[in-house]
Parts: C-alpha cells; sequence; structure tokens
C-alpha cells in the first residue's frame, strides 16, 4: 500500500531561549493564531505541527517547543539534532534574554546540524513602552551570526507568520539547490514524494507565491500527534 500525504516535506524546527520569552506562546499564534496573557511554563519539550504552503510546496513543520527554564537544559539539548530551522527568541523587554543569546547560540552550534538555518526573533514588539534592547542590536547581533531578524508580537501576531514562512522558503531554496539532501534521514527535512518522481512533480524554481496557513480554514496544529496525514 502507498502512504498519500496533503503534503510533500516535513520540516523540523526547534525553538530555543530564555523562559518567559514567548516561546510557546509565538507557536500558539502561529498553529491557532490564539494568544493568553497566562501561560504555565514549559515542562521539558512540546510538540507543534502546521502545514505551509510556500512556492506551491506543501511543508509539514514539526516544531520543538523547548523549556528555557535552567533545569530543563540537559533534556532540551536532546532535541536540537536533525533540526534544520532554530529559531532563537528572546523578549524585548528583558535585557538578559537578550544577553543570554550567546549561551544558546553555543547549544545550537553544537549540536544541530552544520546547515541548520538560524533565525532570530525579538518577541514581545507590542510593549514598546518597555522596550529594553533596541531595534538596531538585535539586528546587529543576527548579522553578526549570519541569522534573519524578526521583531514579532505573539500578542497581535504582527510577523508571526513571517517567521515561519521565511524559514520554510530558505529549506525548499537549500533543498532545490541540492545543498541539502530531503532523502537523508539526518538532514532535518524529509520529502516524502518518491525519489524518482521528484523531479517531475516539483514546482518551477523561482515561483514565489507565498501562502501561508490553514487548509479550508482548518488549524492543521497538533500537540504530540500526526494530524497532518
Ligand atoms: N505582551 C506580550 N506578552 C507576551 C508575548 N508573548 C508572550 N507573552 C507573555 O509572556 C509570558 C510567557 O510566555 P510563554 O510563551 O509561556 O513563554 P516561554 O518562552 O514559552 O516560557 P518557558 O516555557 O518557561 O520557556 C506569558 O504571560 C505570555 O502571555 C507578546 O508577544 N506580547
Ligand atoms: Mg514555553
Amino acid at each position: 500500500m502507498v502512504a498519500v500525504y496533503n503534503y510533500n516535506y516535513i520540516a523540523k524546527f526547534i525553538v530555543i531561549g530564555d523562559m518567559g520569552c514567548g516561546k510557546s506562546s509565538l507557536l500558539r499564534q502561529f498553529t491557532e493564531g490564539a494568544f493568553s496573557e497566562k501561560t504555565n511554563h514549559t515542562i521539558g519539550v512540546e510538540f507543534g505541527t502546521k502545514v505551509v504552503e510556500v512556492n506551491n510546496e506543501r511543508v509539514k513543520i514539526q516544531a520543538w517547543d523547548t523549556a528555557g527554564q535552567e533545569r530543563f537544559r540537559s533534556v532540551t539539548r536532546s532535541y536540537y539534532r536533525g533540526s534544520i530551522g532554530t529559531i532563537f527568541v528572546y523578549d524585548i523587554t528583558n535585557r538578559e534574554s537578550f544577553t543570554d543569546l550567546d549561551k544558546w547560540m553555543v547549544d545550537a552550534r553544537q549540536l544541530t546540524p552544520a546547515h541548520s538555518i538560524f533565525v532570530l526573533v525579538g518577541n514581545k514588539a507590542d510593549r514598546e513602552q518597555q522596550r529594553a534592547v533596541g531595534f538596531e542590536e538585535g539586528e546587529a547581533y543576527a548579522r553578526k551570526n549570519n541569522m534573519v531578524f524578526f521583531e514579532a508580537s505573539a500578542k497581535t501576531g504582527d510577523k508571526v507568520d513571517a517567521i515561519f514562512v521565511d524559514l520554510t522558503t530558505q529549506i525548499l531554496d537549500m533543498v532545490k539547490s541540492g545543498a541539502v539532501n530531503p532523502y537523508s534521514p539526518d538532514s532535518g527535512v524529509q520529502c516524502m514524494k518518491p525519489q524518482d518522481a521528484r523531479a517531475s512533480t516539483s514546482s518551477a524554481p523561482g515561483a514565489r507565491a507565498i501562502r501561508v496557513g490553514s487548509t479550508g480554514g482548518t488549524s492543521r496544529f497538533s500537540i504530540g500527534g500526526t494530524s497532518c496525514c
């Protein structure tokens, strides 16, 4: 029997950063379009998925939402391996969460595959009055570390989709250019099409229509499940 999927690729992401900077809230906004003022600290890791369509390819994003608390560091470290996208989050109202980025960078450099793409997100951009980290500082940090930079708000949803679309677009570009092999189990991106069928069905290079989100209005989010097949 041949399995039929409603997506062409699976891409693994990890979301890291200090506790309380809004990692779970960003993921929730992305997958459910919802936000809560009150949240619980993540214990260990949680897992969310959503199918996005970029350049006529449907990509199922599997995101590991890690705990920022120090006591879970050894647990969360085991989830970096095999992530093709690493989303670093800090809170623009909390300077320490920004200075701690170096600490997260050490782990990510050590533990993610060499081709993993890093993205930097300054979250809580809606709290301009409480800002403790300048936009330019975030931008400079990202430039220095070869990352794309966003200031976003999990509360208003501003730039949240853009983070995931940008990462997905970069990953598809790497696949199409041959920089990463989606048939290698450790690459962090997996192509669901049979290897020999891929050439005849893939979209034309250069097409850049970006559509994010659900199909037919149905959110494709699940925790700990595989509801997208
Ligand atoms: N104003 C505002 N508050 C936010 C935003 N994102 C998250 N919060 C709030 O920040 C607090 C912590 O958010 P979480 O998403 O739980 O943070 P976390 O990074 O997942 O924390 P850990 O799981 O402990 O690592 C909650 O009270 C959220 O409501 C945002 O963009 N704007
Ligand atoms: Mg959390």
